[in-house]
């Protein structure tokens, strides 16, 4: 049963047949098939994969499937807003994904500059604003050309639905992002398309944005004081920089908070208050880094992994500097997302964290204890994970990217047992 589902997902990208109507119901129209018969096959199976049943501590239920989706994030009333690499933002019902819709409605973003999604480019983060439930607003990080290349950009808008026009029954509200505006981009743009990074986390007393911005295959500007890739960032929740972040008086840009950073895909902070962050290293060198303001983790200057042109990087050394990582993996495990683990439904794993595994097509599970982090657990998901998101009752959710033959499918983890 999965695998028609699959198969017809697989059908070719539909062209633009008319206006802009025509196309947002064309393609949720045509969506709404395979979603059909996934939610049967994963009835069928109780949502259960067979290959899944005798190792993994979860069962897995296949819920939707998206063209290439990069992030997630649930909203209080537990529909999720989903973003695609090519620039759309889906509105997603996960407990109506069978009505003609397919659960699925794209949401217009008001004033939101092109998203160029070449390569590694894309419509990346969604994150709600801490006081969403007061104000609506929902934030978006993306790639995009500008003066000197491209760079990734960081932008807010209110989130609101009101009644469409169409034909269809039912005739869902249109969500639409309304005064979208851009407040932050990385500097300077550049060409290439690697390595935007564009991962987005509050800070538990909500004041503060936490932005990461890769070093777009440069390697040198994660070093370099006046650039903000390589960097993570800390932000007021308007964009600008932070008063007091760590290395302003030192000449950085106002904005730095900690440096020396290579992909920054995953970004969170703990019960705690601690804030962990996973980079895509080099060669041999993927990374969880607890970070602490003003420090140097090291790239391109150390590292545990070495170049992929088959340069060596020194390896981290006690007394040299740098902030060495807390894990690192060699062989590598391609981080494309990351969960700290704050529910209830799966207790032995609260307060870990969850990293999305992309070239290892794994789930990878860190167990924190205070400010030590190692490996725990490291399960075969056969698929390219992108995003690990919570659920409202505490389930793992997880993203499959679109590439390498991976379906972009979402997943619903719950307890096997
Ligand atoms: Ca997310
Ligand atoms: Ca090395």
């Amino acid at each position: 049963m999965l695998s028609i589902a699959l198969r017809l997902r697989s059908e070719p990208a539909l062209g633009l047949i008319g206006g802009r109507t025509e196309k947002i119901v064309t393609r949720t129209f045509i969506a709404a098939l395979p979603l059909i018969l996934i939610a049967c096959s994963a009835d069928n199976a109780t949502g259960q994969n067979a290959a899944d049943a005798p190792a993994k501590p979860f069962k897995t239920a296949t819920i939707a499937d998206f063209d290439s989706p990069w992030a997630m994030t649930f909203l209080p009333d537990g529909r999720a807003l989903v973003t695609e690499k090519a620039g759309e933002m889906i509105l997603f019902d996960p407990k109506n994904v069978d009505q003609s819709w397919g659960g699925k409605i794209r949401v217009q973003i008001q004033g939101r500059p092109k998203v160029d999604s070449e390569g590694q480019g894309a419509l990346m983060d969604v994150v709600l604003h801490p006081q969403f439930t007061q104000n609506r607003i929902v934030y978006l990080s993306w790639s995009e050309q500008g003066p000197g290349g491209k760079g990734v950009a960081l932008g807010k808008g209110e989130f609101s639905e009101a009644p469409s026009v169409c034909t269809g029954q039912p005739c869902p509200k249109q969500p639409i992002l309304k005064n979208f505006q851009i407040i932050f981009r990385a500097s300077p743009y550049v060409e290439g398309d690697g390595h935007y990074s564009g991962r987005i986390a509050f800070s538990p007393d909500g004041k503060y944005l936490f932005f990461t911005n890769g070093e777009r295959q440069k390697f040198d500007p994660a070093q370099d004081p006046k650039a903000t890739l390589g960097k993570v960032l800390r932000l007021n929740l308007d964009g600008t920089p932070a008063a007091g972040n760590p290395l302003a008086a030192q000449g950085f840009h106002p904005a730095v908070w900690s440096y020396g950073h290579r992909n920054l895909l995953g970004i969170a902070f703990d019960a705690d208050g601690r804030l962990w962050e996973q980079e895509m290293g080099p060669k041999g060198g993927d990374e969880v880094n607890l970070i602490k303001p003003g420090l140097n983790y090291g790239y391109p200057k150390v590292s545990n992994g070495s170049h992929y042109d088959g340069r060596d990087i020194p390896d981290h050394a006690p007394g040299d500097g740098f902030e060495a990582p807390k894990v690192s993996w060699n062989p590598v495990i391609s981080p494309g997302g990351l969960l700290y683990y704050s529910g209830n439904l799966f207790p032995a794993w609260k307060g870990s964290l969850f990293i999305g595994g992309l070239s290892s097509k794994a789930l990878v599970r860190v167990k924190l204890d205070g400010d030590k982090a190692s490996k725990a657990d490291q399960w075969d998901m056969g698929a390219r994970i992108r995003e690990v998101e919570q659920g409202p009752d505490g389930a793992l959710w997880v993203l499959e990217d679109g590439d390498d033959g991976s379906q972009g499918r979402l997943l619903k983890l719950t307890p096997a047992g």
